[in-house]
């Protein structure tokens, strides 16, 4: 009896050492499972200041702190420290990390954030790859900010030290992440500026690495700070810097390279876009949002040779004891009974500091829009976002019960508008939470949402008020800058009231259909395909049945648009001066 239970273990155990090499002969390899968080904007507590004394928005007591990105930077530590351990319980053995660590590339947050990685990767073994971002390297060696050359010495066990090979002159590499997948990580940072670029010897560069990765049987798995698709229908033309520079190029490029999969961050939000190149070659680009800003989410995704599986969680708690002094028991208890909730609105708020911080934007602004300092139109520009500043400060709703326009409401009011009522305070904090759900992802908000028709119907009063009182002389300068003809108004002239209602009423409603409308959907309903969150997708070497929305690169007539809906609100003003 003795004798043959020992010989049914025996062949027992001879199955059971034999099992691992029959699986990889029949190709039964394990599937690559990597974590992805991003843009961890780490600031240090010591570099941040007393929570308790910060005034983004004067009066507020529980978002005293926010910031206009909505970074929870006064919590990132403990929301690090949540993820981090999360990852640690997890059989997962890799970590990538596309970029953003800092806050704004300073040696002290650079020294805090390396020493939280490392001390985690000693400790657990685990592996942890990253690429910088545009707020980790911000110039030269000057304001206590990192030396761009300190940045593979500083961060050498995440990526450089074990890479398979380096590019020569940016902080790329190569390395591989298991037997079949390998992984490209690219360096996008342009110094000194937020947008991203791979030059062209980093391109050429890429070509070599693709055709040594197919000589070696690996398929390229890509990691970039900077997007290699537009993640919202108008992105060409309101965010043109998420992307990489010429991206519609190097999206083919790396389609037809066999680079199906691109691990991006930057725009804080989380999407996943799909597009073909003109080969019929398929490239995604799987944007993870910032750790450290609502909705808190991370990415596991697993490779195999029958689908790639996308998971994304969220931090929903914290510990307080990595939280530093001057928390209020308002915002304690807050994030005790609903941390995800408290990261919305902390959000939102964040959108509404905007106002707060706007005449700082003018520089930005007369920027993009190539207006020289000191000329008439700059002026004109300050008086309209001095304007537009006072007016997102406005409360939504007349408090006062005075006689005075002093709210949206009062405002829509004289242009014939009624606003629906709400909790929200302001424009802006509204505005927040609509952007909220792009950020989100998965976004399907329909159009007939409070949310939705609250904010055009603030719009619509807003621009009528604006159109019917600005005076002809800024309207001339606004447009020369635009190289548009100047309003011929006679000197003796002036428009009747009920004229320019009118024809404030009609631009008023061009800007919405033509404009508002089309940049509303793009953040309230996911533009491209496939969806951003939880998805089985196919795998390299595959093409599955393209799913029910079309997928596009970009929406090339955006810009198109608004150019001509410039010219028939100058046609529309020329007619109702005629008429007047
Ligand atoms: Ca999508
Ligand atoms: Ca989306």
């Amino acid at each position: 009896m003795k004798k043959s239970f020992k010989a049914v273990l025996c062949i027992f155990l001879c199955f059971a050492l034999l099992l691992p090499a029959v699986g990889s002969l029949a190709g039964t390899q394990p599937p690559l499972t990597v974590w992805v968080a991003s843009d961890i904007h780490y600031r240090p507590q010591s570099d941040l200041g007393p929570v308790n004394e910060q005034e983004a928005i004067p009066g507020e007591t529980l978002f005293n702190h926010v910031n206009y990105k909505g970074e929870l930077l006064y919590e990132s530590k403990a929301i690090i420290m949540e993820f981090l351990q999360r990852f640690e319980n997890s059989s997962a053995e890799i970590l990538l990390i596309p970029g953003d660590l800092t806050e704004d590339g300073y040696w002290s947050e650079h020294l805090a954030i390396a020493e939280i990685l490392r001390e985690f990767k000693n400790r657990t073994g685990k592996k942890i790859y990253l690429v910088p971002g545009n707020h980790d390297i911000r110039t030269s060696a000057s304001n206590n900010r990192l030396d761009p050359e300190d940045f593979t010495e500083l961060y050498r066990e995440f990526g450089y030290d074990q890479a398979l090979v380096r590019h020569d002159y940016s902080f790329s590499y190569t390395i591989d992440l298991d037997s079949s997948y390998r992984l490209l990580a690219l360096d996008s940072v342009i110094y000194q500026v937020n947008g991203g670029r791979l030059s062209e010897d980093l391109l050429s560069w890429i070509d070599v690495q693709a055709s040594r990765a197919k000589t070696d049987g690996k398929k390229l798995l890509a990691m970039v700070h900077h997007n290699v698709l537009d993640h919202f229908g108008v992105q060409s033309f309101a965010g043109n810097s998420m992307c990489l520079e010429n991206y519609r190029e190097i999206a083919t490029k790396f389609a037809d390279l066999g680079i199906k999969y691109v691990l991006t961050g930057h725009q804080h939000a989380n999407d996943i876009t799909m597009a073909v190149s003109a080969k019929g070659n398929r490239i995604y680009d799987i944007e993870t949002g910032s750790l450290i800003s609502y909705p808190n989410a991370y990415r596991e995704i697993s490779f195999s040779p029958d689908a790639v599986e996308v998971r994304t969680s969220y931090v929903d708690k914290i510990d307080f004891a990595y939280l530093g002094e001057g928390f209020n028991e308002e915002k304690l208890n807050y994030m005790r009974d609903d941390f995800p909730g408290y990261s919305r609105e902390f959000f939102n708020a964040g959108m509404a500091s905007v106002a707060y911080i706007m005449p700082d934007l003018i520089g930005y602004v007369a920027g993009a829009l190539n207006v020289d300092e000191g000329t008439t139109a700059y002026n004109a520009l300050c008086d309209f976002l001095v304007l537009a500043k006072d007016t997102m400060k406005l409360p939504l709703y007349d408090k006062t019960g005075t006689p005075e326009v002093d709210s949206v409401e009062e405002i829509a009011a004289e242009g014939g508008v009624t606003l629906e009522r709400s909790d929200y305070k302001t424009i802006p904090e509204l505005f927040g939470a609509l952007y909220g759900n792009h950020m989100a992802g998965d976004e399907t908000i329909p159009d007939d949402t409070l949310e939705v028709v609250l904010f055009k119907q603030c719009l619509k009063g807003n621009l009528i008020y604006l159109f019917s009182n600005l005076p002809s002389a800024t309207v001339n300068s606004v447009l020369e800058s635009f190289s548009l003809p100047a309003l011929n108004i006679p000197a003796d002239r002036t428009l009747t009231k009920m004229a320019k209602l009118a024809y404030a009423k009609t631009a008023a409603n061009l800007v919405l259909t033509e404009i508002i409308r089309p940049l509303l959907r793009s953040i309230t309903v996911d533009t491209y395909a496939p969806g951003d969150l939880n998805e089985t997708l196919e795998p390299y070497g595959t093409n599955w049945d393209l799913p029910g929305k079309t997928a596009a690169i970009t929406d090339h007539n955006y810009a198109i648009r608004i150019l001509l809906v410039l010219v028939r609100i100058v046609l529309n003003s020329i007619k109702s001066i005629v008429l007047a």
